[in-house]
């Protein structure tokens, strides 16, 4: 008995946890890791600027969740959920792979920056700063209202 009970409860999840994504979830999701995503650049921008002291471990711990948070947004962008309540552009569904592409190069260079802060020297921080930073930036000027 306690085996059936466990395994319908399983399925349960398993199934809606894929099909049955609604529109506005797929949006609150994606906002919520892009918030997140600000969280942690903002004070490793600042560092890089001067606005904020350097302190190595920070930036390390900082540029570390960066990089884990950078392959969690793709999956926020479903079919049909560009109309309402984001300032995401229907034209990622029709560039789709491109669009992924950018994404895919996101990840390899907060990679790169996680690795770079590892030396905890901002000299080879700062352009691995610079390489993310572009990312963002011509992720934004295409796919973002
Ligand atoms: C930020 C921020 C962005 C990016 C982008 C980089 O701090 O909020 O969207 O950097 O401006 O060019």
């Amino acid at each position: 008995m306690k085996k059936i009970v466990m395994t319908v409860a399983l399925a349960t999840i398993a199934s809606t946890s894929l099909a049955d994504v609604k529109p506005f979830e797929a949006v609150e999701y994606r906002k919520g890791i892009f918030k997140a995503v600000k969280w942690q650049f903002g004070p490793i921008a600042d560092m890089v600027k001067g606005k904020q002291d350097f302190n190595a471990e920070e930036m390390a711990s900082r540029a570390t969740n960066l990089a884990a948070l950078s392959k969690m947004p793709l999956d926020g962008f479903r079919a049909g959920t560009y109309a309402r309540a984001t300032s995401a552009l229907p034209v990622i569904e029709e560039k789709w792979d491109e669009f992924a592409g950018l994404m895919g190069k996101f990840e390899t260079n907060t990679a790169a920056l996680a690795e770079a802060a590892q030396s905890g020297d901002l000299k080879q921080i700062k352009p691995a700063f610079i390489q993310v930073a572009k990312t963002c930036k011509s992720c934004h000027d295409q796919y973002k209202d």
